[in-house]
């Protein structure tokens, strides 16, 4: 008995890598969240930028909410048990216009993490098609093992090394996926995706969140993660606790220390220290 895939999505998710749309809320309560983010904007003075882009669940009450979205988790459990952690959380936000794109890459490649059992629930705020930069996979590809990928940190890509397999990749076989608001797309961590720049006239807004069981540990030093659901008998991340006002101070704090233990393991290797910001969140 599952609680929210069927069982041709758990299939398809297995063959394929991933599963799309699934609906998590409705397009109001979507509206609401991406009205919540563009109120913080106003009043900080643009789009939301460096370290605020990632963990900040940990920094509003109503993406830490997001997280623990009862729809979202069940899916998640249908593929990976009930004992769950939120590993991070990443927006993705591209601008109106603007040359912000995502290289193919498998998440995997600098995560550090013990097993591929990890996978990203793409939220989407706004609509997210081929006409605005929706994400593209390539399905079956994450029955491949690591692909090595190359870090070019090019000034306009999302990620934060730039990264991208250093393999030809055959775009004609990449499906696009189509998202309304209050949709999301689960995928899996070793499945090749990317995503183009958003020329329409309105952002296109993601938050993409990662999951993992319990059982997935941190092989690159310390870590943190939120317990979302179930119970953690591993205890191999320090808990995260959960933030009842925005941006309170003891979670600045917090939310500062461990996005900074987060970059140096995702930069090892390089000689940068903290989350590189493209040009792109610049402007
Ligand atoms: O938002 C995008 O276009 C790409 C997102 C992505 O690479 C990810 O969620 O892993």
């Amino acid at each position: 008995m599952t609680k929210l895939l069927t069982q041709a999505q758990i299939a398809q998710y297995e063959r394929d890598g991933y599963v799309a749309p699934i609906r998590i809320m409705s397009e109001a309560d979507a509206a609401a969240i991406r009205a919540r983010l563009e109120e913080f904007e106003g009043r900080s003075g643009g789009p939301l930028r460096g370290d605020l882009r990632h963990k900040a669940h940990l920094l509003f009450p109503w993406l830490a909410e997001l997280v623990r979205n009862g729809r979202m988790l069940d899916a998640v459990e249908d593929l990976y048990g009930g004992d769950l952690l939120c590993w991070s959380t990443n927006f993705f936000i591209k601008e109106a216009r603007n040359p912000a794109f995502v290289s193919w890459h498998q998440d995997s490649t600098y995560w550090g993490l013990s097993a591929p059992d990890v996978v990203t629930a793409w939220v989407a705020l706004t609509p997210s098609n081929p006409a605005n930069g929706a994400m593209a996979v390539l399905p079956g590809s994450h029955t491949l093992d690591q692909i090595p990928h190359r870090d070019t940190f090019d000034k306009h890509n999302l990620l934060t090394r730039g990264q991208e397999v250093a393999v030809e990749v055959d775009a004609r076989k990449a499906v696009a996926l189509e998202l309304g608001p209050g949709e999301m797309s689960l995928h899996h961590v070793r499945l090749v995706h990317g995503s183009p720049p958003n020329p329409s006239g309105d952002r296109r807004i993601g938050f993409a969140i990662r999951y993992i069981p319990t059982r997935v540990y941190q092989l690159e030093g310390e870590d943190s993660a939120t317990l979302v659901r179930g119970e953690d008998r591993f205890r191999r991340f320090e808990h995260e606790p959960c933030p009842t006002a925005e941006l309170e101070p003891e979670f600045v704090a917090l939310h500062k220390r461990i996005t900074e233990r987060n970059a140096r393991i995702l930069y090892r290797g390089t000689p940068v220290t903290s989350y590189n910001e493209p040009a792109a969140i610049r402007g």
